[in-house]
């Protein structure tokens, strides 16, 4: 018996198979959770690419649920909510793995950053967690969990990250603010903190060989973390392992956050 059987739960944010959302999915789905899934609504309805990959991915899951959902979208949120109602009744958890900003208000810097971009990374990053938790707590069983994805930049100025960091700020501090007023329910709101891995979104902040080295140099365990490092800790977070654990922001970076400065030997392989 895994720690998801008989577990049902939605995951927003799968756009291919190096979407973190995926890799947690596919613990969850070793566990023997079941799984309904948004994407991201497709522009061209000949071309469904968002959807077609996605099948792609979990079609083998059987999903009862698949449907397009934009988080900018309230009546869009409210109908994957009523549709998931309909299709398992209550549910156990929930996935957030949704961020965007256009590339200019990615690029920096943010005292450049516009009024509409600075609305538009703040709707779909932030107030998207709490768009889902507003539907979701209605849904979700006593003991549920949300889970939403985050960055150290949200903590830290990680130069290149800019707007986003603010979002993320604004994330991780929407979490606890849900985490306390969900937690009387019995719903618990963590975000994961993971360090960077190669993925669509990661792609448009830029530099992320050179961040792939900072890790390598930096953190404690001298190397990035993997999608599967990634995934698993998701996944332990959505299970009752963390049945103590709201509010939480919790670091999958192989310690890269607690550092303050370089450690010793990243001077001796400069010298080299
Ligand atoms: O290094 C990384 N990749 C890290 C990512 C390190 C730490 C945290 N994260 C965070 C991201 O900021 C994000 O919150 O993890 C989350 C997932 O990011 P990802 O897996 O790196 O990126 P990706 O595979 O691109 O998934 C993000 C998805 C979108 O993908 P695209 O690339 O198509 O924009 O967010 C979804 C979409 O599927 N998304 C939306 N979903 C609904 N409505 C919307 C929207 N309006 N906009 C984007």
């Amino acid at each position: 018996m895994g720690l998801f059987t008989g577990k049902k739960g939605l995951v927003f944010g799968i756009a291919n198979e190096r979407s973190i959302a995926w890799h947690i999915t596919s613990k969850l789905a070793e566990e023997g959770a079941e799984i309904g899934f948004t994407h991201l609504p497709d522009k061209d309805p000949e071309r469904p690419r968002n959807e077609r990959r996605l099948r792609q991915l979990v079609d083998s899951m059987s999903p009862k649920l698949i449907m397009s959902c934009d988080v900018q979208n309230d009546a869009n949120i409210d109908e994957v909510f009523t549709k998931a109602k309909e299709t398992y009744g209550e549910i156990d958890f929930v996935l957030h793995s949704i961020a965007f900003a256009t590339l200019e208000d990615l690029k920096g810097p943010v005292y450049n950053c516009s009024r509409e971009g600075f609305k538009l990374a703040m709707d779909i990053s932030c107030y998207s967690l709490i768009a889902l938790a507003k539907r979701a707590r209605q849904i979700l069983k006593p003991g549920g969990s949300i889970l939403t994805m985050t960055y150290l930049g949200g903590e830290k100025v990680i130069p290149g990250y800019n707007m986003m960091g603010i979002c993320k700020a604004a994330l991780e501090s929407s979490t606890e603010y849900l985490a306390h007023e969900l937690g009387p329910q019995g719903i618990r709101v963590n975000a994961l903190s993971a360090g960077p891995l190669k993925t669509l979104a990661s792609s448009a902040v830029g530099e992320i060989d050179m961040m792939m080295k900072l890790y390598e140099t930096f953190s404690p365990l001298r190397r990035p973390v993997t999608h599967d490092e990634v995934g698993k800790m998701g996944m332990v977070l959505l299970s009752d392992l963390a049945s103590g654990t709201t509010g939480e922001t919790l670091h999958v970076d192989g310690g890269f956050h607690i550092m303050g400065g370089p450690p010793e030997d990243a001077f001796k392989a400069q010298a080299k």
